[in-house]
């Protein structure tokens, strides 16, 4: 390990906080044996031997949308023909053959459609509970509930409390890309800036509701704007203590705008993974989403800082459209299978991280 890593793993072992000047040689360097050990090491002491997963589906009600992010191709205009917007009835049979798999969570993420209102997100989820009232529902990114917000002409505080009342148990991380001004005004113009997603978050922690975080990289992000994503996102939780998991997400660049950008390779995946466990010292999780990175290194993901594998999953949409070649979900014989081999002891928990034990079959 090189003088700098040194003096950074001094720190680590010391248990105490690293700075934004330590975050930019962490991304400077290239000793990935050395950024995992760091990492692991604050893996085991937060998770021990533990690896997370969970029962999900993933519910991506309508892909309708008008932002037209570059990165993203699961969003299209209403009159694309890859436009869909799924039924009550579909929502219901796809919730019912869910909870047919032991399913202890939907996550339901949609686009920014110009046509539904408020309502139609509460029939949602009332629908959804009336269906399975035992499933967590993590719903809506914070660009959904900024716009339904916009939209509906309530404050944040309103519309997240009639989508509680309705059966919102949690928010999902996504809709953060890179948390800067200049990413966004590069890839994302149209959507709500930074600042507005952390507000989100802020309001929601402050109402009770806990929430994830992300960071879409390999795009046209710099270290820098990594940085500051990442300290954005620690100085939040330090304020709120209401992120539950951090999640790196690897772009996927194939049917985008961006597809002349080269996706991440595997090196890059772990850097992100170890990085990211060693500068959020106050998130509890840091999951691996092998969707985007595939299994391999989800596997690897678990010994360079990662303690969450995410789940099933069971029906991907958004970055299968833009190109993945990752199934699009996963049995859970295999992921307790994946889990296993690496060392690591396979543990189920409910969205909250709350541990489940099932009868043995
Ligand atoms: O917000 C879109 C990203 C996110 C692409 O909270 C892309 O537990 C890569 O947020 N290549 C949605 N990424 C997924 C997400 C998520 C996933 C798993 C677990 C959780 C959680 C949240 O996917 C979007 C965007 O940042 N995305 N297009 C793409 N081409």
């Amino acid at each position: 390990m090189d003088a700098k890593l040194s003096k950074i793993f001094e720190k680590v072992q010391n248990q105490q906080r690293i700075s934004r000047e330590d975050c930019f040689e962490l991304f400077a360097s290239k000793d990935l044996v050395s950024l995992g050990k760091m990492a692991n090491l604050i893996r085991e002491r937060k998770n021990g031997n533990v690896a997370y997963y969970n029962i999900n589906r993933h519910l991506n009600y309508s892909n309708v949308c008008y932002v037209g992010c570059k990165f993203c191709e699961f969003g299209q205009v209403k009159s694309s023909p890859k436009a869909y917007e799924m039924s009550l009835t579909e929502i219901r049979q796809a919730a019912e053959q869910a909870v047919a798999q032991g399913a202890t969570e939907f996550h339901i993420v949609g686009g920014l459609h110009p046509d539904l209102k408020l309502d139609y997100y509460e029939n949602l989820l009332k629908e959804l509970k009336k269906t399975a009232p035992q499933v967590h529902l993590k719903a809506f990114t914070a660009v959904e509930i900024d716009y339904f917000s916009r939209v509906n002409k309530l404050p944040l505080q309103e519309t997240l409390s009639r989508l509680m009342t309705a059966g919102l148990g949690s928010m999902p991380g996504g809709g953060a890309e890179i948390l800067t001004e200049r990413v966004h005004k590069l890839v994302h113009p149209n959507k709500m800036n930074a600042d507005r997603w952390v507000e989100v978050h802020r309001t929601a922690h402050g109402m009770g509701i806990r929430s994830n975080a992300t960071m879409l990289y390999g795009h046209v992000e710099n270290t820098e704007d990594k940085v500051t994503h990442l300290e954005k996102l620690r100085q939040l939780q330090d304020e709120t203590g209401g992120f539950q998991t951090f999640i790196p997400l690897s772009f996927v660049p194939d049917n985008t705008e961006l597809a002349h950008i080269p996706a991440p390779t595997g090196f890059e995946d772990l850097r992100h993974i170890a990085i990211s466990r060693i500068f959020l010292d106050n998130f509890a999780h840091i999951k691996t989403y092998w969707v985007m990175s595939g299994i391999n290194i989800a596997q690897l993901a678990l010994n360079f800082g990662a303690d969450d594998i995410d789940g099933t999953i069971m029906k991907e949409t958004i970055v299968h459209m833009a190109g993945a070649k990752t199934p699009e979900g996963v049995s859970v014989q295999d992921l307790i299978r994946y889990i296993r081999e690496t060392g690591r002891d396979p543990v189920e928990r409910d969205t909250l991280y709350n541990v489940i034990s099932r009868d043995a079959a």
